[in-house]
């Protein structure tokens, strides 16, 4: 009897240490179905894409450091996760990429009783065809994909793709492009110029778009995601591939810098809010997920990165130099020539073959 008893003292004594031990822990969420905050959050995000105020603010309300890392584009962050990371609590993937990502079983499924702050969306964003219902991650910023160029240099607006294409006009900047370092951008680029699809599946098509990337590499500078706007400034190039609002961000520093959303069209991108299946901590990417979609902070984070945004509460909160800026907020003429990147299935190896053989191509 009494050793039964001195057991359950035992025990009971062992329940209270780990209880003590999880508290102490500050309540990793992920496994137990707590709904405690951890201490930590891991963010993978685009670089220059959230306000650092915006972030000291959510440490200082809910006590949970973010701590920040960086990828350059789909792909990088695909790979990342494909290959075994397991410490990121919230990823930042664009639309097609959500469909990939779903498909692979890569993303958890939100708790939507965590995101009070959802029905603060403009309704166009609250269903998107890449994640119906939003069951798995919330739109962040949305923008377009054009051209970046430093306004001293050109007479006229260089609002089409033949600036970065066509041999007679693009030989004039040889050395002084760059392209974005992005396999389905760059295509783009080249297929909107040829004429196609954005999310053609056709080889031969994808293969001209091959070839003009080849041909260009002559006049190409760099591909390049992260700098091209500093490389601008810095008359190391005039013509940039770029999107909306890393020029917008750098032209608020050095007024000849500027955007152009090419006549023929281009791409039209939304960037999201989702949790990896493994993520550590999902309650608290959950809170940073609703902080993020209050309209203050969300204006915080358009008015930061010069990106539109899908919450319709922030638009009393958002500059307007940004609100009123048409190559920002395209009227809709302009929208309708653009057109979303799709998650294109069985092709998506072939547009890796073709970009990997632009990449080995000599100049
Ligand atoms: N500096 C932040 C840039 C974010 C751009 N995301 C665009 C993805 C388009 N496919």
């Amino acid at each position: 009897m009494r050793r039964l008893m001195m057991r359950t003292i035992g025990l009971g004594l062992v329940s209270v240490i780990l209880l003590m031990l999880a508290v102490a822990c500050g309540g990793r969420d992920g496994g137990g179905g707590e709904q405690e905050l951890a201490q930590e959050l891991h963010l993978y995000n685009w670089s220059e894409y959230i306000e650092p105020q915006v972030l000291a603010d959510f440490e200082a309300e809910f006590g949970v450091r973010v701590i920040e890392d960086t990828f350059s584009n789909n792909e990088e962050l695909l790979a990342k996760l494909q290959a075994g990371a397991t410490g990121y609590d919230v990823i930042v993937p664009s639309d097609y990429m959500v469909e990939i990502m779903i498909e692979e079983g890569l993303l958890a499924e939100l708790n939507h009783a965590n995101l009070a702050n959802l029905g603060n969306l403009d309704e166009k964003f609250s269903d998107p065809p890449y994640d119906r219902g939003m069951v798995h991650c919330v739109p962040y910023l949305w923008g377009t994909t054009g051209i970046g160029y430093n306004s001293d240099v050109f007479e006229e607006e260089p609002d089409s793709w033949s600036y970065l294409f066509d041999p007679e006009i693009a030989s004039q900047y040889a050395g002084r492009i760059t392209m974005l370092n992005d396999v389905r951008e760059a295509m783009s680029a080249a297929l909107k110029y040829l004429g196609y699809s954005l999310n053609t599946t056709d080889e031969a098509q994808l293969a001209q778009a091959r070839d003009l990337l080849i041909q260009q590499k002559a006049w190409v500078y760099a591909y390049d995601t992260e700098q091209y706007e500093d490389l601008l400034s810095a008359d190391e190039i005039v013509l940039a591939h770029s999107w909306s609002g890393d020029i917008f961000m750098a032209a608020d520093e050095d007024e000849r810098l500027w955007y152009a959303i090419p006549q023929e069209g281009g791409v039209i991108w939304a960037d999201n809010l989702c949790i990896p299946n493994t993520a550590p901590s999902k309650y608290t990417a959950e809170v940073f997920i609703n902080f993020l979609l209050r309209p203050e902070i969300s204006a915080a984070n358009s008015n930061y990165a010069w990106y539109a945004s899908p919450n319709a509460k922030a638009a009393e909160f958002i500059d307007p130099q940004i609100l009123d800026e048409p190559a920002i907020y395209p009227p809709s003429d302009v929208m309708e020539k653009l057109e979303w990147l799709e998650d294109v299935g069985d092709a998506t190896p072939i547009y890796e073959r073709m970009w990997t053989e632009v990449k080995a191509a000599g100049p």
